[in-house]
């Protein structure tokens, strides 16, 4: 039985990973960081009760800032791979927390490389590093591939690229397993809420059960290569399983704008928008909706733009060339963005419809929009 070692198994990389290792008969240990409440929503269906013999998925109270934390782990699970998913992953917020961004991020994966050496299992532990299309950031060259420089435009780009570059160095000066998969946006009902995506689904929802007015967003004009998570988490897998240690582009090679995205979560629900207005001037409102359970009015305003949610400085357009996943590994997507959105809606709206009963019921629901 193969063994995994998945840092920030309670995220969505986190989750859908352990699935996808679990069916292919692995022991997985996930590093998941003491928290107030319980944090384990995602991976609550793949809970093992602790007294169960030969439990196959088993949590570790663990932390990226603490060395001698990964130090025991590490040698106490002695894992074939790790996957180190583990990170302050909200570009936004790194602008807000840069010195704890680049110490779980960048010495983050420095922490748990070096504990794979320390302990001598350089030859036995095969490592995957979530590497990012942040660190192209500014424009260089479209598509991006695996020759493209890079130009960080972000705390969080900054550290990862530092975890990009200790991972490259500790393959080739101590001979380790250890890969890099530059992964560009990839996003599934169980994205996280404040990323721009999810906001977008979760809102329409909302709007459309008349549990909120309106939405407001940043950039419209961000262009990103979004792919679904289930499609990036088999790649995770199948780099570690190639015959060289190597660095991939993973993404569709399809860039969108987040404007074409409102549009596309709101056409889910068979409402058509119109947009007038330029930057942060920009709003949308209901030009018709085809959908007789909604009652929603021609005209009414349902986004408008915020330019606290501009980033200081922002990564344009993204859009990825993975011709080296899929001749060398096979790797294709198997997913469209029009079958993402549509998941994605049809799950908010079902979360949507639960808040709904709930206020009829008179309960309060959750009003938290960052
Ligand atoms: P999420 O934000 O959903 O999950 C991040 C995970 O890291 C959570 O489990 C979180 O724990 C954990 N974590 C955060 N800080 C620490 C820490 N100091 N010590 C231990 N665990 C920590 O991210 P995704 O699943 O979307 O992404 C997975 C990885 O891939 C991240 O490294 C991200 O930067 C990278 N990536 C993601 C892409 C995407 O589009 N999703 C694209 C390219 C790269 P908690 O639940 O307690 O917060
Ligand atoms: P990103 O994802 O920064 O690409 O990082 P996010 O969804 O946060 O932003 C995508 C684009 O949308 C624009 N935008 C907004 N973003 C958010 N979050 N909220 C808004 O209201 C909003 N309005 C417009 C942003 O400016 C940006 O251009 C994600 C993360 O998962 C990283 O961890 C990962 O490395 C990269 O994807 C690849």
């Amino acid at each position: 039985m193969k063994v995994a070692l998945i840092t920030g198994v309670t995220g969505q990389d986190g989750a859908y990973l352990s699935e996808f290792l679990l069916k292919k008969g692995y022991r997985v240990h996930g590093l998941k960081r003491r928290a107030s409440l319980f944090n384990t929503d995602r991976i609550d269906h793949l809970y093992q009760d602790p007294h169960v013999e030969n439990r196959n998925f088993i949590l570790h109270h663990g932390d990226m800032t603490d060395s001698t934390n990964l130090i025991r782990l590490v040698q106490e699970i002695q894992p074939d791979e790790i996957y180190n998913l583990a990170a302050m992953s909200h570009v936004q917020v790194s602008f807000e927390m840069p010195e704890y961004t680049g110490n779980a991020d960048g010495l983050g994966t420095l922490r748990l490389l070096d504990a794979v050496r320390l302990l001598g299992l350089e030859k036995k532990t095969r490592i995957y590093q979530a590497s990012t299309s942040e660190l192209y950031g500014k424009v260089q060259e479209v598509p991006q591939s695996e020759t493209t420089p890079f130009y960080p435009r972000s705390p969080y780009a900054v550290a990862k690229i530092y975890a990009y570059w200790i991972t490259v160095n500790y393959r080739e000066a101590y001979g380790m397993f250890a890969c890099n998969g530059i992964l560009f946006n990839h996003e599934s009902p169980i994205r996280g809420e404040t990323f721009v995506t999810r906001k977008i689904t979760r809102a329409a929802c909302r709007i459309a059960l008349g549990l909120q007015d309106k939405m407001y967003l940043g950039n419209l004009d961000a262009q990103r290569d979004w792919g679904h998570a289930k499609d990036y988490v088999r790649m995770m897998w199948m780099i570690l399983q190639a015959d060289e240690p190597e660095d991939w582009v993973i993404a569709t090679g399809k860039t969108t704008s987040v404007r074409e995205f409102v549009k596309m979560a709101f056409g889910e629900l068979g409402i058509e928008l119109e947009f007038k207005g330029t930057g942060v001037d920009e709003k949308a409102y209901i030009k018709s909706c085809t959908n007789a359970e909604i009652q929603l009015e021609k005209g009414q305003e349902i986004l408008a733009v915020d330019s606290k949610y501009f980033r200081p400085t922002e990564v344009d357009q993204l859009i990825g060339d993975a011709t080296k996943a899929n001749t060398k590994l096979g790797w294709t997507p198997e997913y469209e963005l029009k079958d993402l959105v549509k998941e994605m809606v049809e799950s908010d709206l079902d979360l949507m419809k639960r808040d709904q009963h709930l206020k009829d019921g008179g309960y309060q629901i959750l009003n938290y929009f960052e």
